[in-house]
């Protein structure tokens, strides 16, 4: 009867189906049972999944089966993150249509899901490039430009002349185009923007609640977010009526000041570069960099000094002179400083180059005053050179007293700044949401009324010439405003594709609704419980989800502000790496390994086995899940992905680990599937080895739900590893265990292997006469009972010295746990021919022998 190889291909399918069948992962919210929200982050449709997908759903899927399993009422939906450029490059290079292109990776992607086994809620299904869905996300667009959460302002951004698109800080790769290799010029253009920053401290706040969050994420926003606080001073120009404002956190250091310094967008740069071409041209070279901070901090520092001179507002008659400097932001406090080189590393390099003085004002800790060299001083110490209300003063208290003695003479007043910016999220690109607004040339931005959405992409777009289709299509921009009937035109740029991922969570609740939440659905299952996905979303994914769900809250369609109660970011896998004989990448599948050699598959030269580095297409050094699927099963890939290691670290992926996985699949196949058809060699009363056959088991469902609940699901690989050796020994002779605890112990570890092993648990669970599934049936509780240890350990001592250990039952009587101390070998070398004086013994702990 029992097969002797478990034929996995086809026993995996057959449960998918099952389980399709009988649609045991539909959610609802009428099911019994608290909810439970797990989610994972949602794919790209690049083409094909790869091992990243396998171990992130991998994990996520643990955890919503084991709450399932727990009697959680579990949401466990699946979409696709699905606008984006790779779409529009697929449209250029190979000429298929974006849409088609998503759609049939789509397709291909979905099946290669469904073979892992995941217990997915289909039915909730949608991509972001659904009308369906970014209709929905337009309505929200409007309701939140009519709340003032949405805005158009013009900023600065990198153009890139020849592609004719904005460019993210990110696209920009040594102040050229990463696509075209054009020069970028920064630009002022009209975009539309979130208003995050009005969230900046209700969000930062908010960090300190996210217990369940890893702390270096936790931190990771909150730098984002940078908080200063700081003081705002208005300073006098010389013969001028007007005056610079700076921002600086450091208002102690005032004493130390050499220069003022403004951005090349300052306003007042502008004013004198129309009467200076040179100052004019210096401006121009500075804006043909990148916006980003990264680049602004590391480029060389430049700066033009405009003539004009600086009244420091403490020293009579002494004059800074103003310069304009490229690592000036604009967008930063008000675009102007002060410099004081002996404490700011950028202002020194400043000084060093214009030759300004570098004047110490803080003294280290010990009172050393020396001056200042090659590297800023940063830290803490008495002032100095600062007058007599600050000399002597460190730090914090000389910032207050500063600020004090700047609001008295009305110069300046305390400023908190945010190094978050309000988020710019106009993309001249066609794969995109469309943003519902039409310009009226009478009523200006007009929103388009609900009614009218979704907006919907035009399909007959040309990608020949550079720029954005949308604005090129002969038809498709030109309509009636909504208000005036005049003729007028849409906004032909589209939505930062951040914006589709920052309620997909939301949609998830209620994705077939005709309003986009629906507030019952999303009461009931917001937040999500457990959010799994990648770090490198660590940032941005998530704060911006963390505005749109305030967003929601305040347009009045959640009674949420944080969308993700528990988060957990796993590592990467990582891969040997392969150099064949001319220095070419190769693929693991080129190679044959023996031993610590590799050779190429075709032609047998010698390859270089380079580092274990992160899987990565252009190193070439994937592994196809699908390979792995089909040649060992999906249970196998799950299991290996779980065992290896911690999952917040990296995971080595190797061929000898995978088959390591296969054949523990096999051969819990052979102990669960033989055994079930040796229930008769059981001996059917009381067995001389159950009692140590349920504590096998019950400390295992202990120990695995533990680790279940803290994430360490490798250590439940390897405590279910243990059960099996365990098992696998008892059944050498089922005589001495009865009928009833061999049951309850196979039972107990195919429940256990469930989360990981979904196909093969059914396949037993099946064979061991159940009619149900397995994923249905309630987690295993452990008996206290089983657990403790009923026997102790007590060191015996003669005279003070410890002579041996005994090992007792721990409610054995004290003249018998004498007896069993004397009568140790060494306890007895130590008492020589004495006898005891006395004995004492403390219960579960120790034996005193007096001699
Ligand atoms: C004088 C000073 C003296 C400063 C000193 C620092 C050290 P964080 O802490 O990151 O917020 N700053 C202000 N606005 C700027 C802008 N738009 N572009 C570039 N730099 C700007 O940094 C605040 C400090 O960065 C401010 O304090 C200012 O320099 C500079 F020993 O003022 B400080
Ligand atoms: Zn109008």
């Amino acid at each position: 009867m029992s097969a002797d190889r478990y034929n996995i291909r086809e026993a995996e399918q057959r449960w998918q189906a099952r389980w399709e069948e009988a649609s045991v992962y539909r959610a609802d919210h009428d099911k019994p049972g608290p909810k439970y929200y797990a989610l994972e982050m949602f794919p790209y449709p690049s083409g094909r999944i790869h091992m990243g997908h396998v171990r992130n759903y991998t994990l996520g899927d643990v955890v919503a089966r084991y709450k399932r399993a727990q009697g959680f009422n579990v949401l466990h939906p699946m979409g696709w993150d699905a606008f984006g450029l790779p779409a529009e490059n697929a449209a250029m290079e190979r000429k298929v249509n974006p849409a088609d292109w998503t759609y049939a990776n789509i397709e291909t992607m979905r099946k290669e899901l469904k073979s892992m086994g995941l217990s997915l809620d289909w039915s909730r299904e949608f991509a972001t490039c659904d009308p369906a869905y970014y209709g929905q996300q337009q309505k929200l667009f409007v309701r939140m430009m009519k709340a003032g959460l949405v805005y158009q302002k013009e900023s600065w951004v990198n153009w890139d002349p020849v592609d004719m698109t904005v460019l993210a800080n990110e696209q920009v790769e040594d102040g050229r185009g990463w696509r075209s290799g054009a020069l970028i010029e920064k630009k002022m253009l009209k975009q539309w923007a979130f208003a995050i920053t009005k969230y900046s401290q209700e969000m930062l706040d908010a960090i300190d609640g996210l217990e369940r969050w890893p702390s270096k994420v936790r931190t990771m926003q909150q730098n984002w977010i940078g908080r200063s606080e700081g003081a705002q001073l208005a300073f006098d120009i010389v013969g001028r009526d007007e005056k610079l404002v700076v921002f600086t956190t450091r208002p102690d250091t005032l004493f130390g000041a050499s220069f003022c310094a403004m951005a090349p967008e300052h306003p007042l740069t502008a004013a004198l570069a129309e009467a200076n071409p040179t100052l004019a041209a210096f401006v121009k070279q500075c804006q043909q960099t990148g916006t980003s901070a990264a680049v602004i901090e590391t480029q060389e520092k430049k700066g033009f000094d405009t003539g004009l001179k600086i009244q420091h507002p403490l020293i009579e008659g002494k004059e800074l002179p103003l310069y304009v400097a490229n690592f000036i932001l604009m967008d930063y406090g008000t675009g102007a400083i002060f410099g004081c080189p002996a404490h700011d590393q950028r202002d020194l390099e400043f000084a060093r180059k214009y030759d300004l003085d570098v004047i110490r004002v803080v003294a280290g800790p010990d009172g050393d005053d020396r001056p200042v060299g090659a590297e800023a001083y940063t830290g803490d110490g008495p002032h100095i050179n600062s007058g007599p209300k600050l000399d002597g003063l460190f730090k914090e208290e000389a910032i207050s007293q500063a600020v004090d003695i700047l609001e008295d003479l009305a110069i300046g007043e305390r400023r908190i700044s945010y190094r978050l910016r309000d988020w710019g999220v106009s993309r001249q690109r066609y794969w995109g949401c469309p943003i519902p607004v039409v310009h009226c040339p009478n009523c200006g931005a007009v929103p388009v009324p609900e009614a009218d959405m979704p907006v919907e992409l035009p399909k007959d777009v040309n990608f020949d010439r550079p720029g954005n289709p949308l604005d090129h299509h002969p038809t498709w921009k030109y309509t009636p405003c909504p208000i005036c009937g005049t003729d007028a035109e849409r906004e032909t740029d589209t939505l930062d594709t951040f914006a589709d991922s920052s309620w997909y969570f939301v949609r998830f609740c209620s994705p077939g609704d005709s309003e986009p939440v629906d507030a019952v659905q999303a009461k009931y299952w917001l937040p999500v419980d457990q959010y799994v996905g990648g770090v490198e979303h660590a940032v941005l994914h998530l704060l911006y989800s963390r505005f749109w769900t305030r967003a929601l809250r305040d347009i009045g369609l959640l009674d949420l502000s944080e969308p993700f109660d528990g988060l957990f970011t796993q590592g990467m896998i990582t891969h040997e790496s392969y150099k064949g004989p001319d220095g070419q990448w190769l693929s693991p599948e080129d190679v044959i390994k023996t031993g610590d050699q590799a050779v190429t598959v075709n032609g047998g030269e010698a390859v270089e086995i380079g580092p274990v580095i992160k899987m990565s297409k252009s190193k070439r050094n994937t592994v196809d899940p699908n390979r792995i699927i089909e040649t060992y099963g999906a249970d196998t890939a799950r299991w290996y992905a779980l065992s290896d290691s911690p999952p917040e670290r990296d995971l080595e992926w190797t061929e000898a680990g995978v088959e390591g996985a296969w054949r523990f699949v096999q051969r819990v196949y052979r102990l669960v599937n033989d055994a079930a058809f040796r229930f008769d060699d059981c001996s059917v009363a009381q067995g001389a080895s159950d009692k140590q056959v349920r504590q096998i088991l019950h400390r295992a469902i202990h120990g695995v739900t533990q680790d279940l609940e803290t994430f360490a699901f490798n250590k439940a690989v390897a405590r279910i590893h243990e059960l099996v050796n365990a098992l696998t020994g008892h059944a050498k002779d089922l005589s001495l265990v009865s009928q009833s605890v061999w049951r309850e112990a196979m039972h107990g570890l195919v429940q256990l292997m469930s989360p990981m092993m979904p196909h093969l648990a059914e396949e037993l669970w099946s064979n061991l006469d159940n009619n149900d599934l397995v994923v249905q049936a309630p987690w295993p509780v452990a008996e206290s009972a089983l657990l403790v240890d009923d026997t102790v350990k007590m060191a015996v001592q003669v005279n003070g010295k410890v002579r041996a250990t005994i090992e007792v039952p721990k409610d054995l009587d004290k003249a018998s746990v004498e007896q069993q101390a004397l009568a140790e070998a060494s306890v007895q070398r130590a008492m020589g021919d004495q006898t005891p004086r006395k004995v004492i013994v403390v219960p579960g702990r120790i034996v005193n022998v007096v001699i």
